[in-house]
């Protein structure tokens, strides 16, 4: 593996928010650093990066949006030892429509499902767009050759891509810290924000979520937006790939677990214990939001108080909501709800002496929050979504005394890895109730055995590994870069190839051996894969199987001593051979079917129809015109009703609708050619529908191969038709060898 060092020179941290705050002493303003995971991580990265060289190299440069009173400091105060900050600044309305417009009320309820909550306005989209190009603006100044950037969290969607334009060669890096939702959620949005938000995060070269769910929402996301093919972690553009996988964030275990055990942290905690009678402590803290589950809570721990009254008295709990956004209605309604569900629970079941619920609307001392980690017997943790939930992890690694429980909503994030918690569906308020019941009963041995499973879990999978996993990635990315894109288990196969006794290579031509391209009469393989054919047709029976005409297929294979087959197996050459028909049958359909197909011609200018001997074709690649794909689908819809004496076959390919008999195909041809001679290897590979038929009909050891994506017969992909080149000169490679 390459070290980090090796590869970048700085570390360019992008998100909404700069991790610092800008405080007045008397030696004028200075700014103090967030102790937040994020910080932690990417201070130890820049450890990494930055073990050989001087300490200015690796001080980290931080974009993210700055206030307007950061416009009047020094830019020497945005600077210490660490880090060089770089406020964004934009203009007020903008800023607004950005933030609490599409950020806020669009992208974070849909994307945590709650799709009624979501506000669509154009204006918000126009000002997400101008926001992510003034950090554009500020980071393209900024970048030098051999910097990494990474950019942070769905504030910045279009950034990575807006980057990619302005700066083609740049080591992009994107992570998403909030669930990615599945493709019907992502359909609300309006066909092009989708798509523009898609494309802006594949500008990245790695993409980052928390959870392998997230990754497949993502990647159906961009099969169906994008229709971009897709080969294991990688998204496959004609000119790069994206490696997209899950990386799941973390905590600072080390400190968690030491501070855990701090003198300030035990005393606040014993004055708390005290405080609450030595009562059994449940304890939760969130941000006011309603992806964090805390209505359902309260009625869970309802339930349980009016189902156990011998725990009246004896139980409280301790619920922390920290001010969010509550100058909004949706907020300050939810803060009401939430009010007077507390007010109402502990005006039904309180005493003089007794709460059962102590609430407050107040952020927390760091001290007070690892006292309130460290007394609870129970951390309450139960959001109706969360894209990880850093919270369940920092409880669990205060917890060197091995004694607490965590209950843990199975929709957060954490749930995935985090499985020796007591799991509940947040929204079922008896399994809430029980869950509690169950943890206070818990002995000592099992809460023990539980933290110490996931306490070592976590120890292991740090912040500091998901920063190192994610760079790691990176760097796997650049040394793999112009590797083959397949799923074909590539030594065996090579293996197999080179031990064969008899070989049959069948090849589709249009998208496999030749790019697709406007004119078809255009369309040619590489000079350099004509040489690799004819090596070896030496060794093999290399099949070139096509739609297309005999003249065609003749003069752009000429001098090489391969079969050719026609129009789907119409014709058939053998090597030094004259042309066979294959198919016989009568043409009484082709008129009607012409006659059709040219009123598509009308309607559609730059379409055309190109007449075969044994069928006939719609070209529709550069027709003008709206829903041309839509239509296509209608014209082939009415050709499956034109009456013939013969059985016919209408095939939609790649911008084409092709009719033909339907007793000759390329799964017809490549079967009777397979039967002729004991072949003990066979490989077919090809990109368009009309291939499906060669994958159906050949033995289902033959090596099937689709080129890009969509649903196939195939048995493995290669991601685009590039990849035909690379296989097909690796396999030449073995013979030469041999
Ligand atoms: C996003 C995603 C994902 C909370 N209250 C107080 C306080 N906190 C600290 C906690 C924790 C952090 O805030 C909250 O952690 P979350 O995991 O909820 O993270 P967010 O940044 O809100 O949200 C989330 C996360 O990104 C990371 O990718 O896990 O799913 O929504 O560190 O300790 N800290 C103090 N007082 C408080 O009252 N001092």
């Amino acid at each position: 593996m390459k070290t980090f060092n090796s590869s970048f020179n700085r570390l360019l941290i992008v998100s909404y928010r700069l991790p610092f705050t800008i405080q007045q002493t008397d030696e004028g303003p200075e700014i103090l650093q967030n102790s937040g995971g994020l910080v932690s991580a990417v201070l130890s990265m820049a450890e990494q990066m930055g073990q050989n060289q001087e300490k200015s190299a690796t001080k980290i440069h931080w974009v993210g949006h700055g206030d307007s009173s950061l416009q009047q400091l020094d830019p020497s105060a945005l600077e210490n030892d660490t880090f060089v900050a770089h406020p964004v600044f934009m203009d007020e309305a903008v800023h607004k429509g950005f933030y609490e417009g599409f950020s806020n009320d669009l992208i974070w309820p849909l994307f945590h499902y709650f799709p009624s909550y979501a506000s669509f306005k154009e204006h918000d989209f126009d000002c997400y767009r101008q926001a992510n190009i003034r950090f554009l603006e500020e980071l393209t100044a900024l970048i030098e050759p051999g910097d990494l950037v990474w950019i942070h969290d769905f504030q910045l969607m279009l950034l990575p891509d807006l980057l990619r334009q302005a700066m083609p060669d740049t080591s992009i890096g994107y992570f998403f810290h909030i669930p990615f939702p599945n493709y019907e959620i992502i359909k609300l949005l309006p066909r092009t924000w989708r798509q523009a938000l898609i494309e802006g995060v594949l500008g990245a070269d790695v993409v980052g979520f928390h959870t392998t769910d997230y990754v497949q929402h993502f990647m159906q996301s961009v099969s169906e937006v994008l229709e971009l093919p897709i080969i294991g972690q990688r998204v496959v553009l004609p000119d790069r790939s994206i490696h997209v996988n899950a990386f799941p964030i973390s905590i600072d275990f080390n400190k968690f677990n030491t501070i855990g055990q701090d003198s300030e942290v035990f005393a606040t905690q014993q004055y708390y214990m005290n405080l609450l009678r030595h009562n059994k402590i449940i304890f939760s803290v969130d941000r006011l939001d309603y992806t964090k589950g805390i209505i359902s809570r309260l009625q869970g721990y309802e339930r349980f108080l009016i189902q156990n009254p011998d725990w009246h008295d004896k139980v409280t709990f301790v619920m922390t909501v920290v001010p969010s956004r509550d100058k909004i209605s949706q907020y300050q309604e939810l803060k009401r709800e939430i009010e007077e569900t507390i007010g109402r629970i502990n005006g039904l079941f309180g005493t003089i002496g007794w709460r059962p619920i102590v609430y407050s609307y107040r952020s927390l001392t760091f001290t007070e929050l690892l006292a309130l980690y460290t007394a609870c017997d129970i951390a309450l943790i139960t959001p109706i979504r969360d894209g990880m939930n850093l919270v369940c992890k920092e409880f669990v690694a205060s917890r060197h005394d091995l004694k607490g429980v965590l209950i843990l909503s199975e929709l957060a994030g954490a749930a995935q890895e985090l499985r020796d918690a007591i799991i509940i569906n947040p929204t079922d308020t008896q399994e809430v109730a029980d869950a509690i019941k169950q943890a206070l009963l818990m002995p000592l041995a099992e809460q023990e055995s539980r933290l110490l499973h996931m306490r070592k879990h976590l120890q292991n999978h740090n912040v500091f590994r998901w920063s190192h996993n994610f760079l790691t990635a990176f760097n796997d990315m650049i040394t793999n870069s112009t590797d083959l894109e397949t799923d074909l288990p590539i030594q065996p196969f090579i293996t197999a190839f080179g031990d064969a006794r008899k070989r049959l290579l069948l090849v589709d031509f249009d998208g496999t051996l030749a790019p697709i391209v406007n004119d078809p009469a255009e369309a040619r393989p590489s000079e350099a894969l004509k040489t690799i054919l004819i090596n070896l047709a030496e060794n093999s029976d290399v099949v070139v199987i096509s739609g297309r005409n005999r003249l065609f297929l003749e003069k752009t294979f000429t001098d090489i001593s391969v079969y050719l087959v026609a129009e789907h197996g119409a014709f058939l050459k053998k090597p030094d051979q004259p042309w066979e028909r294959l198919d016989l049958s009568t043409d009484d359909w082709v008129d009607p079917v012409r006659l059709t197909m040219n009123q598509f011609v009308d309607r559609f200018p730059g379409s055309f129809v190109e007449g075969k001997e044994t069928a006939i074709a719609w070209h529709y690649r550069i027709a003008e015109g709206e829903d041309v794909e839509g239509q296509a689908i209608d014209l082939a819809a009415q050709l499956r009703r034109v009456s013939s004496s013969i059985p016919l076959t209408v095939i939609q390919g790649n911008k084409v609708v092709e009719v033909k008999p339907a007793k000759h195909s390329k799964g017809t041809v490549a079967q009777t050619i397979a039967e002729q001679k004991p072949y003990d290897f066979i490989i077919s590979i090809g990109d368009d529908t009309t291939d499906e038929d060669m994958f159906r009909q050949l033995p289902n050891w033959a090596y099937t191969m689709k080129v890009g994506s969509g649903v196939s017969f195939a048995r493995y992909r290669l991601a685009r038709q590039q990849d035909v080149e690379t296989l097909l000169l690796r396999m030449n490679d073995v013979l030469i060898e041999a």
